[in-house]
């Protein structure tokens, strides 16, 4: 079974180009936005002090954890909204800013993203995910039943513009779609962190057209990911994991 990378959806085919297929595409984008260059500066740290504050950003990573047990206590809008203009801060691909993210607070569409997702989730298990990923799966205790998508106050779904739409109704190349909604997503995580909530990191295979027409988004967009955001519930629990250290996954030459 090939792993099914966000831009292999069956039935989203037809919005698999963008990217750096710039056949019959139009390639403008906004030059006027950047033309002009500004002096930049930062703060110059010292090295005790870019020390501590690289240790300590670190040490506030590292307690992250992807979490499925939430509690339904909500948490203010202006939290999450900021959240969000974290992940407007991400780098992208001559500056298109190719991502979009639909916040969930309403009940009812909790409710129909659950069905939508746990109906797809229990055909992925028993078929199209295959014994091997099932398998592997199986330390981390999931199944396709998703209650924390009505328990969670917050529901963001992720998706990348596979290219932009100009106001004439013609496409603009988003390059580097999928990754620069990736680094995007990171940012997030990172200021869901630092905000004191949870989230998990999650990826409704093959629920993304269902769900793209559920919240009413463009044909250009592709579902990518959906994070519930919230505090874990008081009796959460979380997979006895390890991460890697450092020599494992760096080396200095
Ligand atoms: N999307 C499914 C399956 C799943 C896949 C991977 I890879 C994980 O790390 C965890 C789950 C689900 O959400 O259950």
């Amino acid at each position: 079974y090939a792993f099914p990378d966000s831009t292999s959806d069956a039935k989203d085919k037809e919005e698999a180009d963008g990217g750096l297929n710039l056949e019959n595409a139009d390639t403008r984008v906004d030059h006027e936005a950047g033309k002009e260059h500004i002096p930049f500066t930062i703060e110059r740290l010292s090295k005790a002090e870019m020390t501590r504050r690289s240790q300590e950003f670190y040490q506030e990573m590292n307690k992250r954890r992807s979490v499925r047990f939430f509690s339904d206590e909500p948490f203010p809008q202006e939290v999450m909204d900021n959240i969000i203009r974290t992940g407007g801060t991400s780098p992208s691909g001559a500056h298109t800013q190719p991502w979009t993210y639909v916040v969930v607070k309403s009940p009812e569409i909790k409710k129909e993203i659950r069905e939508i997702i746990e109906e797809e989730e229990e055909v992925n298990y028993r078929r199209r995910m295959g014994d091997k990923w099932v398998q592997d799966l199986a330390c981390i205790g999931t199944d396709w039943n998703k209650p924390y998508l009505e328990i969670a106050p917050y529901l963001v779904i992720v998706l990348k513009q596979s290219y932009g739409i100009a106001p004439d109704g013609s496409r603009l190349v988003h390059y580097y779609n999928e990754i620069s909604t990736s680094i995007s997503v990171g940012l997030v995580l990172a200021a869901i962190q630092e905000a004191g909530l949870v989230t998990l990191t999650s990826t409704p295979l093959n629920a993304g057209p269902r769900l793209r027409k559920l919240l009413n988004r463009p044909i250009n967009e592709k579902v990518m990911l959906l994070l519930p955001v919230g505090y874990p519930a008081p009796d959460a629990t979380v997979p006895a994991l390890k991460r890697k250290p450092l020599e494992e996954f760096m080396t200095a030459i």
